[in-house]
């Protein structure tokens, strides 16, 4: 019997009642969906690769708690580790050998992480880590790519990605011009525009971000020698390289993009499944860069809940359940026999479609032609990409509430989600236009 979503009256009883006391009813702005129209639906629970709506409806869960849930909901590994830390406590505001073997796993995993920290989020890693850059190399000018997105710092909020995109405010309001004045932006996977911003300014640059492949604009990938281009150019002027793998980072690879593309940047960032679902970011690199952080070195970074033993007990589960032989081959193929169904409905109903894909990312762009940045993602046709997703929510798929997201697959999908995913995508092309 297949599962169809009935009704979602308790969603929008619920969503009145939230935007009374949050704004705009939620705590991120992208799960608003006001790319997408409609009411965001509010979630009870999750369980594998099924999320379970407050009316009692079940989706198939492309979404992935943003990318953090690799294993799925409630992996049982990692119910078991918190379990086990809730009967020390929750929060203790002092080392714990816990954090240790993290930053072990860490520094074992990411091949350029000599030295890591933690801390509370994407953001708070992105921000530390351009704040060391600055005070590593004592330069102030930072270079980010347009689409990409790392957190809300106000520095980076500058032609941004993700939520920044999807509301169609790249640059959001109540950031000092002054700020923004540091922050250079460079078309993704151009390497001739990011030559002459270095041959003009590369003694100011402190670091060049990147993801290095993006997420936040929908899935793109650097092209051939973009990124390699890019780490002999940042080694030439001085500049610190950061690779922002808070999507990537164990998505891709136990070792992250770096590990798939060979590249050794001088600082990482990580989020997301690192924390398991719980909240957690960190940065790393060589040690002669890490040790300027307070309290060996002189750039200041805190947090009270940095560390904590709940959030490390679940992302060490985490990673060490993602160690098991032929993990990332699984998730590879299960991806590739999706994209390749997908690609074939596309061909037979003649849609104005694309799919950009590496690893479990996978974004279904609703333009014909293929999306190799910012430019090309604005191609995209997003009201029928708002239509599309509808469509598959009332068969019981979620899919990220934007066009300039990735869908994220799981090592908990089955074959029979799967199928289910298949056949609804065919009912919502034909139903969306080609
Ligand atoms: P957080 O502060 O949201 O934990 O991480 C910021 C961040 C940094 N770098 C990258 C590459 C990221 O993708 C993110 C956050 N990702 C978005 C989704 N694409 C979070 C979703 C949201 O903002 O609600």
């Amino acid at each position: 019997m297949k599962y169809v979503p009935q009704n979602f009256s308790k969603s929008i009883d619920s969503y009145q009642k939230a935007q009374q006391f949050i704004p705009g009813g939620v705590n991120s702005p992208v799960r608003a969906f006001k790319a997408v129209g409609g009411q965001p639906v509010f979630m009870e629970k999750g369980e594998g690769a099924f999320l379970y709506d407050i009316d009692g409806n079940r989706y198939v869960d492309y979404l992935g708690g943003w990318g953090s849930l690799i294993l799925g909901h409630r992996h049982p590994r990692v119910i078991l580790a918190l379990e086990e830390a809730l009967k020390k406590g929750t929060s203790f505001g002092t080392p714990t050998e816990l954090e240790t073997a993290l930053a072990k796993e860490i520094v074992a995993a990411v091949p350029s992480i000599e030295m890591v920290r933690l801390v509370n989020s994407g953001t708070e890693a992105t921000m530390s880590a351009l704040r060391l850059a600055r005070g590593y190399t004592g330069r102030n000018k930072i270079v980010k790519f347009e689409g990409c997105y790392h957190g809300h710092a106000d520095f980076l909020l500058v032609k941004a990605g993700s939520g920044a995109l999807t509301l169609g405010m790249p640059t959001s309001a109540g950031i000092s011009p002054n700020i923004i004045a540091e922050t250079i932006v460079v078309p993704y996977n151009d390497l001739i525009t990011l030559n002459k911003v270095f041959t003009r300014e590369g003694e100011n640059i402190a670091a060049v971000i990147i993801e290095p492949v993006a997420g936040n604009m929908g899935v793109v990938l650097p092209q051939p020698g973009f990124l390699e281009g890019l780490r002999d150019l940042t080694r030439h002027y001085g500049a610190l390289l950061i690779f922002d793998e808070v999507i990537t980072g164990f998505r891709l690879a136990y070792g992250g993009a770096q590990e798939i593309y060979g590249i050794d940047p001088d600082l990482t960032c990580l989020g997301k499944i690192i924390g398991g679902g719980l909240p957690v970011g960190a940065y790393g690199g060589k040690c002669h860069i890490m040790e300027q952080v307070a309290p060996v070195g002189p750039v200041y970074q805190a947090g009270t809940l940095a560390g904590n033993p709940l959030a490390v007990a679940a992302g060490l589960a985490t990673l060490r359940a993602l160690k098991q032989p032929g993990i990332y081959d699984d998730l590879a193929r299960k991806t590739k026999y999706i994209v390749s169904n997908l690609t074939c409905i596309i061909h037979e109903a003649k849609a104005e479609v694309t799919i950009n894909h590496i690893g479990s990312m996978v974004t279904i762009f609703f333009t014909p032609v293929k999306v190799k940045d910012y430019q090309t993602a604005c191609y995209s046709n997003t009201e029928k990409y708002a239509r599309f997703f509808h469509r598959m929510l009332v068969q019981g798929i979620y899919l990220p509430p934007s066009q300039f997201e990735t869908c994220f697959i799981s090592l908990s999908h089955t074959e029979e989600q799967i199928s289910q995913t298949i056949e609804s995508f065919k009912k919502a092309i034909a139903f969306t236009g080609t």
